[in-house]
C-alpha cells in the first residue's frame, strides 16, 4: 500500500476588514492540529488569504492590486512555510497571484515542507463577469480581475509524505464543475487532485430559481464524478459562513477514486477534515472501466475540442 494521509483545511468566512495575518495565524493553527492526527498534505481554499474580493467592484482595476501577491513567500505568509518545514506538512495554498510583468491570476501552488514550490497552477475557467451587473445580487467579477489561467492543467509527480512519489494536480472552484478539465489531469495519471473553492449559498445571477440544496449537491455530483470517471483522489476545501455577510455553503470533501465521500466537514468554520488515502485504489478503475489506452474513442470527440 502507498498509504497518504491527507486532510481539507476548511476556512471560516474572512471578513474584508480582517488583514492576512489574521487568516494566517488560523491557518498556522490548522496545520499545527494537522501535525497532530499525522498529516502529509493540507488542501486550503482558493484565494484563502483575504475575504472571496471579487465580490467587490473596483472601477479602477488596479485598485484591487491590494488583494494579490506579488511575492511567495512573503512577510505575510512566511509563517505558512515556516510551519512546513516544522511539521514536515506539503500545502497547497490557493492566492491572487501578481506577476512581476503586472498580470493577475487566481492561483493555487502545492508547496514542499522545504519550501518549494513544486507545482503552480492558475484558474482556466473564470465565472461571472468582467463589468458591474445591476441585475446580480451580488458581484462576481472574476472576469474583471483575473485573466484566463496559462499553464493548462499541469500534474507532476512529486514526492509526498511517506508515500514516494505521487502524481498531484490542481483545480480551482468553478473548474470542479467542467470534465473535460478533470479528464486533462486523469490522462496524466493523476492520482490526487487538490482544490479549493468559495462558492455562495445562493445562485447572486438573479436569472432564474435555484434550489439551495441544489448547490451543495452540485459541487459534491461534479467531485465525486470528477474523481470516479479519473481514478483519482480529491481534496476540496471550501471557505465557509458568512463572509461580507454573505453565504458561502462550505461541505469540504474528500473523495475516493470509487467516488466516495471518505469525510465531509460539518461547520462553517475553521476545520480540518482528515482521510487515510491508499494510493493503490487508483489502479482499479484506471486498469478496468476507465483503462483510457483501451477504451476511449477519441475519433467521436472532436466536438469538445472545436472552437
Ligand atoms: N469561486 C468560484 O469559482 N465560484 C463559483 C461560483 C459560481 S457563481 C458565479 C463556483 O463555480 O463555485
Amino acid at each position: 500500500a502507498r498509504r497518504l494521509t491527507v486532510a481539507a483545511a476548511q476556512l471560516g468566512p474572512i471578513q474584508k476588514a480582517e488583514g492576512r495575518d489574521v487568516a494566517v495565524g488560523r491557518m498556522v493553527r490548522l496545520m499545527e492540529r494537522a501535525h497532530q492526527r499525522g498529516v502529509e498534505v493540507v488542501v486550503f481554499p482558493e484565494l484563502a488569504l483575504t475575504t472571496f474580493f471579487p465580490r467587490w467592484y473596483e472601477e479602477d482595476r488596479a485598485a484591487a492590486d491590494n488583494w494579490f501577491e506579488a511575492a511567495l513567500p512573503s512577510n505575510e505568509t512566511a509563517p505558512l512555510f515556516e510551519a512546513a518545514r516544522k511539521y514536515g506538512i506539503a500545502f497547497h495554498l490557493g492566492y491572487a497571484e501578481k506577476t512581476p510583468e503586472g498580470r493577475h491570476f487566481n492561483t493555487a501552488v502545492f508547496v514542499h515542507p522545504s519550501g518549494e514550490i513544486v507545482l503552480k497552477y492558475r484558474k482556466v475557467h473564470l465565472p461571472g463577469h468582467a463589468e458591474y451587473d445591476p441585475v446580480r445580487k451580488v458581484q462576481h467579477l472574476e472576469k474583471r480581475y483575473f485573466e484566463v489561467g496559462d499553464l493548462g492543467f499541469p500534474v507532476v509527480r512529486a514526492p509526498v509524505g511517506g508515500a514516494g512519489p505521487v502524481n498531484v494536480g490542481m483545480l480551482i472552484c468553478n473548474d470542479r464543475r467542467w470534465p473535460e478539465a478533470w479528464r486533462v489531469l486523469g490522462l496524466q495519471s493523476v492520482e490526487l487532485v487538490m482544490l479549493g473553492y468559495n462558492t455562495p449559498s445562493l445562485n447572486m445571477d438573479n436569472r432564474g430559481f435555484e434550489a439551495h440544496h441544489l448547490r451543495v449537491l452540485h459541487s459534491h455530483l461534479s467531485i465525486q464524478a470528477g474523481c470516479y470517471q479519473n481514478a483519482t483522489f480529491g481534496v476540496a476545501a471550501a471557505k465557509a459562513g458568512v463572509e461580507d455577510g454573505h453565504e458561502l455553503f462550505g461541505h469540504s470533501i474528500i473523495v475516493n477514486p470509487q467516488g466516495e465521500i471518505m469525510a465531509q466537514a460539518t461547520s462553517w468554520d475553521d476545520e480540518l477534515i482528515t482521510a487515510d488515502c491508499d494510493l493503490e485504489m487508483c489502479r482499479l478503475g484506471r486498469e478496468t472501466i476507465f483503462n483510457f489506452a483501451a477504451h476511449r474513442r477519441v475519433e467521436a470527440y472532436a466536438r469538445i475540442t472545436a472552437q
